[in-house]
Order: structure tokens, then C-alpha cells, then sequence
């Protein structure tokens, strides 16, 4: 009798091709992360506190412990890239939420560019974020 053997197989690779699937829904995409600024304007000035939170856009949660690896701040949106300032990482933060120091020596627009890592998940969050500088 090869029916129910056939059946059992078939079963089987059904069951297999559901679970894989599932696998993948389960895997959440790099592409769902976002960093968003607490605060879109600063203070021109020494020594200013910023914060950013990474979020999974799929849950709204904040995500924490992301390996944030890269990070530059400039006047590129105000046609000064080769003016940069400097981004102390500072601890202490609320999980899911990375906060920096940084010097805004001029008013204006600054884009704070950032490249991390989230545990468990393959590929960087990439973004790009404008923070206003005011007198
Ligand atoms: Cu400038």
C-alpha cells in the first residue's frame, strides 16, 4: 500500500512548507526599525543633550540594546557638510532610547546621521534625522 505512506509525506512537507512561513513572517524586517528624535530642536550651544529612540514601526515598542556603530552630525541641510560636530555617547538612557552630547556652534539645521544594529536581526538600520539649532 503506497497511499498512506504518499499521505504521510505529503502531510508532512505541508506542515513543513506552513511552518517555514511562519518563520519567515516571524522574522521581522531591518526595514520595520526607525530612529526618531525626542526633541527636534536644541539650544545652539556647548554641550547639548540629544536623544533619539530606535522603534519597531510593526509594534510602536522601543527597541533597546541596538549597537549603534556609526554616527555624524553636520549642516548638510543648510549646504555646510564639512561643518561637523562632535557626538559623545552618553549612558543612563531609558531602554530603547540612545542619548548623545553634542555642540550646536552655529543655529541652523544639522542632520544627524546614525547606523546601528539590532540584536537579532541581520542588516543596519540606516537614518537620517534634522535636528533645528536655535538661538
Ligand atoms: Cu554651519
Amino acid at each position: 500500500m503506497k497511499t498512506p505512506a504518499f499521505s504521510r509525506a505529503f502531510r508532512a512537507a505541508l506542515s513543513g512548507a506552513a511552518l517555514s512561513c511562519v518563520a519567515s513572517v516571524a522574522l521581522a524586517d531591518i526595514r520595520n526599525y526607525e530612529f526618531e528624535l525626542l526633541e527636534p530642536t536644541v539650544k545652539a550651544g556647548a554641550d547639548r543633550t540629544i536623544a533619539v529612540k530606535l522603534v519597531d514601526k510593526t509594534t510602536g515598542k522601543p527597541v533597546p540594546d541596538a549597537v549603534i556603530f556609526a554616527t555624524r552630525l553636520d549642516m548638510t541641510p543648510d549646504a555646510m557638510q564639512e561643518m561637523v560636530t562632535k557626538l559623545t555617547p552618553l549612558g543612563g538612557s531609558e531602554p530603547g532610547t540612545y542619548r548623545f552630547q553634542a555642540t550646536f556652534g552655529m543655529e541652523g539645521r544639522w542632520q544627524l546621521s546614525l547606523a546601528a544594529k539590532v540584536q537579532g536581526e541581520t542588516g543596519t538600520v540606516e537614518n537620517k534625522l534634522v535636528i533645528q539649532a536655535d538661538k
